[in-house]
């Protein structure tokens, strides 16, 4: 059996709290699309580069901890977060997101320049080699092919 290191081909979507609510709450804000929907827009988004897809959501800031110290001990090929009300709070995330090597995408649906001031501050930005937001959901399937294009994964 030849001696080959596999290819890291898993990306982690890692959602934060009152992203389950999607499609259900604020539909002006947050569009009609339920998580469910953005799973299986991350999955075939991804498919077409050949990457799978590990997709989460947590109301809990440990557990997105773990699923990021998860990420990194798996050998995960890239991670998206949409860290939702934690993106201007939590210093554990972004401390676990340090260790990662793997390159990170910062997604949010809406424009947060655009809306309350304290949305703009981001710890997990500190982290991320790219930031995406204000495409609606869209915006998971450009971050994965923006991550896509960064590990040259091919089409
Ligand atoms: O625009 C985004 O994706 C946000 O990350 C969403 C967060 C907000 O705290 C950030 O500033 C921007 C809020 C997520 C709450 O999700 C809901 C979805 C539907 C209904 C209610 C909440």
């Amino acid at each position: 059996m030849p001696n080959t290191i596999p290819v890291p081909n898993t990306i982690y979507v890692v959602n934060g709290p009152n992203l389950n609510l999607l499609g259900a709450r604020e539909p002006e804000l947050y569009g009609r699309a339920t998580l469910a929907d953005v799973e299986k827009l991350c999955r075939t988004a991804a498919e077409r580069f050949g990457l799978a897809v590990e997709f989460r959501q947590s109301n809990h800031e440990g557990e997105i901890v773990d699923w990021i110290q998860q990420a990194h001990a798996k050998n995960a090929a890239g991670l998206i977060i949409n860290p939702a009300g934690y993106t201007t709070t939590s210093i554990a995330i972004l401390d676990a997101l340090y260790v990662l090597k793997a390159p990170i995408i910062e997604i949010h649906i809406t424009n947060i320049h655009a809306r309350e001031s304290f949305r703009r501050h981001s710890y997990v930005s500190r982290a991320a080699r790219g930031v995406i937001c204000g495409f609606g959901v869209d915006g998971y399937a450009l971050a994965i092919a923006g991550l896509a294009a960064m590990i040259g994964a091919k089409e």
